[in-house]
């Protein structure tokens, strides 16, 4: 595993120095660095689940057969755009939630001179994923296809993070409007495809199989990437931001999460009282009178309960699947969040 993941950085320098190499860079030495410390501080720092995942679920699709160093390097290269994506996603998303940390340092946009220069770098990480693709994958026959895939992913992605968005100007209004079916629509679109469906589908692209034929893979990867979003949700209020890298923000930004719209299923009047007081306002106080509800309510016994009945779910729907290779992909998926502290 460490090994790897040292093959796979290693890979992330190859690429590096491409997109450095850039002509668009050539006349001025400033906008080169300006790009490398950019990348540097946005793309390599995370877990690399979803870019390690493209390698390992391949690995198991080719069921024990030995990967060459070409498919490893492609492999890997599939992975990085992933991960690419996912620092374009992290550098707008921390502007537009207003956030402060991420994975463990101060986010991009509020390191000194970089500002509103973020979102520019954002549409740069964007605009390096087609460049990937083309310098390693023209000319393979799925070629198109993952062109199209990554495109499709990118706007199921910001579908979502829009009605993430939006949906608080409703419930600033009336936060009832909050509930589960919601809540799943907004997680579906903004997490689970980029971060569950992608790394898989990609895996079985390079693997020469069609995406159409995999429909069932496809539902019960969005169901785990459900399940890890109300695992982010839970950790935005519960996790140790030493662990997890950000300071949770979802109370104070009016957030249809997960842990809030339990709450007001679980409330009484007096207690949504307090939630429609307190919920979406930026002074401390009334996000402390929020986690002493939540707690009230045990919330944080309500996920245990949410986080097993899920797991045993998705355990039995894998098991139902014809493949023990795509059954192992999958699992080994599971296996990488199943009570996951960051
Ligand atoms: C995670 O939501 C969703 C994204 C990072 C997708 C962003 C999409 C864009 C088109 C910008 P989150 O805000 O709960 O994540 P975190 O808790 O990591 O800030
Ligand atoms: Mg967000
Ligand atoms: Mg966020
Ligand atoms: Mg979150």
């Amino acid at each position: 595993m460490a090994d790897l993941k040292s093959t796979f950085l290693n890979v992330y320098s190859v690429l590096k120095s491409e997109l450095l190499n850039d002509a668009a860079f050539e006349w001025s030495h400033d906008s080169r660095q300006w790009v490398d410390r950019m990348l540097d501080y946005t793309v390599p720092g995370g877990k690399l689940n979803r870019g390690l995942s493209v390698i390992d679920s391949y690995r198991l699709l080719k069921e024990g057969h030995a990967l060459n160093d070409d498919e490893i390097f492609l492999a890997s290269a599939l992975g990085w755009c992933i991960e690419w994506l996912q620092a374009y996603f992290l550098v707008l998303d921390d502007i537009m939630d207003n956030s402060h940390t991420r994975r463990g340092q101060p986010c991009w946009f509020r390191v000194p001179k970089v500002g509103m220069i973020a979102a520019n770098d954002g549409v740069l990480l964007r605009n390096h994923i087609p460049r990937i693709l083309r310098k390693h994958f023209k000319g393979k026959p799925y070629y198109v296809d993952l062109l199209d895939l990554f495109n499709e992913v990118e706007f199921q992605t910001a579908a979502g993070q829009m009605i993430d968005l939006i949906t608080t100007l409703e419930g600033e209004k009336d936060l009832s409007k909050y509930t589960l079916s919601l809540h799943r629509r907004i997680v579906q679109y903004k997490t689970a495809y980029y971060s569950f469906y992608l790394p898989v589908a990609c895996a079985l692209l390079m693997a020469g199989e069609i995406l159409d034929n995999h429909v069932d893979v496809k539902n019960i990867l969005v169901e785990m990437g459900t399940y890890f979003q109300v695992q982010d949700d839970y950790l935005d209020c519960y996790g140790d931001p030493e662990t997890i890298g950000k300071i949770g923000t979802d109370i104070e930004d009016f957030k249809c999460s997960w842990l809030v719209v339990k709450a007001l299923e679980l409330s009484n009047d007096e207690q949504k009282k307090v939630l429609h007081e307190n919920y979406g306002k930026p002074d401390p106080a009334n996000v402390a009178k929020v986690k002493i509800l939540y707690n009230e309510l045990n919330l944080e016994g309500v996920f245990k309960e949410y986080e097993r009945a899920s797991y045993e779910k998705l355990v039995t729907s894998i098991e139902a699947h014809s493949s023990k290779a795509v059954q192992a992909v999958l699992k080994s998926f599971l296996a990488k969040i199943y009570k996951r502290l960051k």
